[in-house]
């Protein structure tokens, strides 16, 4: 290989011991009920972790129990906007003074960065939590104007129990994207973290503890998608699902929903996002975008720019300098601060993200750069670049969640627009010209949830989030994500005597 690998790493200082193991229901943290655990994995390593317990049908059932009363009769909803507020800003506080411990171990979790854990993914979490915390105290309805001697409002009212299933690419930010305006609007819940990254979310749940979350507000119930997951999207008790992952188990999760209480759901499942670079760019500029755009926590991104459409002018030295930078990539062991690159979260994601790329060969498209695992020890994979790349190929379809990138030519913006739609998923985009014009038009033209223009990943706890076509539906963050947990109930009175 020509990569530059650090495998393995230099050693390791800042390994924590876990602490927590167990679920944490109703504010304690408690064995699962058939007392079985199941391992978490080191993808550096593919070594056991730690043994956590594993939520079944039983725990979950235990959970939304906790939840109900907690929401029927438990202080959390009958608070003032301004005291929840005060209680998640004291959550995020204690957050930041460990943030080195969590940091380290959502690097053992998932094989994410060290370093940008700490600089970057779970500050944004942080941030998250203490920007719902502000919206806490400002959420409220409308006086509606009634025609005759009526007048009526609407209530927001915190929707009840909430379900959120999230994935492990992400698993700091995912949590907070979900609890945190559930909580502002004073619902309960019960959380599902990924299999693969339990351990962040059980130090969360003992900070929320610490800061005043009352018990039964957030469960923490780790286990199987199969098993603990499913049990959330088909709960009766359970009045909104939020989940992340894949489009195959959103459909799971929308058809569970269904067939039980007909609870409301919100989904964000992926994406295959195109990033249309035309040929007034600087070319240096857009191939450190580019790099950056799909090889940032190792593809393992939704919003990942996974098909890089370049306009022709430009594509052969746009190609070549992307190969060259792609060559330098540093993919090695994720504690140590030189490597750009740590391990794909776990052995079925290398799996998987190896046998795209032996599709993508089959396929016939021309393989420029990478394709193979590196070294046998650990998940990692080469950063890889296909070219020749026909649209309607498997590996410019389907989301590969790696560091993979498909290159594809343009002429014309209308083919760049027809190609850049040309999937069914519609998460991102990116669009790189110093056209205005062009900037404006492409921008309106792209079926997706967020378009960057001349920049990439650029996000914020203000900035909604989530899908068109079959990227899912429903928007994480903003204020707008906060009317995922609430009810609007509409009320009417007449002014004077009724007249009927
Ligand atoms: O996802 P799953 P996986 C995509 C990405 C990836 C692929 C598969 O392309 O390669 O999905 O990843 C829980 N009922 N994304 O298999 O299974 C599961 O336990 C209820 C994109 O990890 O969807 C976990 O908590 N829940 C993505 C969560 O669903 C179930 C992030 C996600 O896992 C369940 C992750 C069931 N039947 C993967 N089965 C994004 N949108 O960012 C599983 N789960």
């Amino acid at each position: 290989s020509t990569h530059t690998s650090h495998l393995p790493s230099s050693p390791i200082t800042m390994m924590p011991t876990i602490k927590f193991t167990n679920l944490f229901i109703n504010g304690h943290f408690v064995h699962s009920v058939s007392g079985r655990t199941f391992e978490t994995i080191d993808p550096r390593t593919e070594e056991v972790i730690t043994r956590v317990s594993e939520g079944n049908k039983e725990d979950i059932d235990i959970a939304v129990k906790a939840a109900r009363e907690a929401f029927d009769s438990g202080p959390w909803p009958r608070m003032t906007g301004s005291e929840r507020a005060k209680i998640m800003m004291k959550w995020a506080d204690l957050i930041e003074e460990n943030i080195e411990e969590i940091a380290a171990l959502d690097t053992m979790d998932a094989g994410k960065l060290y370093y940008f854990n700490k600089v970057g993914e779970i500050p944004s979490a942080i941030d998250t939590l203490r920007y719902y915390a502000g919206a806490a105290d400002k959420i409220h309805g409308e006086v509606l104007k009634m025609n005759r001697e009526l007048y009526g409002y609407t209530l927001l009212e915190p929707i009840g129990v909430v379900g959120h299933i999230i994935p492990w690419n992400a698993p700091s930010l995912t949590f907070f994207i979900k609890v945190s305006p559930s909580l502002a609007a004073g619902c309960t819940m019960v959380l599902k973290p990924a299999e693969q990254t339990p351990l962040s979310a059980l130090f969360y749940a003992h900070l929320a503890k610490l800061a005043g979350i009352p018990d039964g507000v957030l469960n923490v119930v780790p286990g199987f998608g199969p098993t603990a997951g499913a049990a959330i999207s088909a709960h009766m008790d359970i009045d909104t699902v939020s989940f992340t992952g894949s489009i195959q188990v959103g459909r799971e999760v929308m058809q569970a929903a269904a067939t039980s209480n007909l609870k409301p759901i919100s989904l964000e499942l992926g994406g295959k996002s195109p990033l249309i670079i035309f040929d007034d760019v600087d070319i240096d500029k857009a191939v450190q975008l580019a790099l950056f755009g799909i090889l940032f926590n190792k593809g393992e991104v939704c919003v990942a720019s996974s098909r890089v459409l370049v306009q022709e002018g430009i594509y052969d030295e746009f190609e070549k300098k992307l190969v060259e930078k792609a060559k330098c990539w540093i993919v090695g062991d994720p504690f140590d601060p030189k490597s750009q690159q740590g391990p794909q979260a776990d052995k079925k994601q290398l799996e998987n993200v190896l046998s795209y790329i032996e599709q993508g060969k089959r396929e016939g498209a021309t393989l420029l750069t990478g394709g193979n695992r590196v070294g046998n020890k650990g998940y990692y994979v080469e950063p890889t670049i296909f070219s020749n790349v026909k649209e309607d190929m498997v590996i410019a379809q389907e989301e590969i969640f790696g560091p993979v990138v498909v290159l594809m030519k343009f002429r014309t913006m209308e083919e760049a627009i027809k190609s850049g739609n040309n999937t069914k998923y519609g998460l991102a985009a990116g669009i790189m010209t110093q056209n205005l014009d062009i900037a404006n038009t492409v921008s309106r033209s792209i079926r997706a949830g967020i378009v960057w223009i001349n920049c990439y990943f650029t996000a914020g706890s203000d900035v909604p989030f989530g899908g068109y076509k079959m990227s899912g539906f429903g928007r994480d963050m903003g204020m707008v994500a906060l009317h995922k947990y609430l009810q609007l109930k509409s009320v009417i009175t007449p002014i004077h005597n009724s007249p009927w």
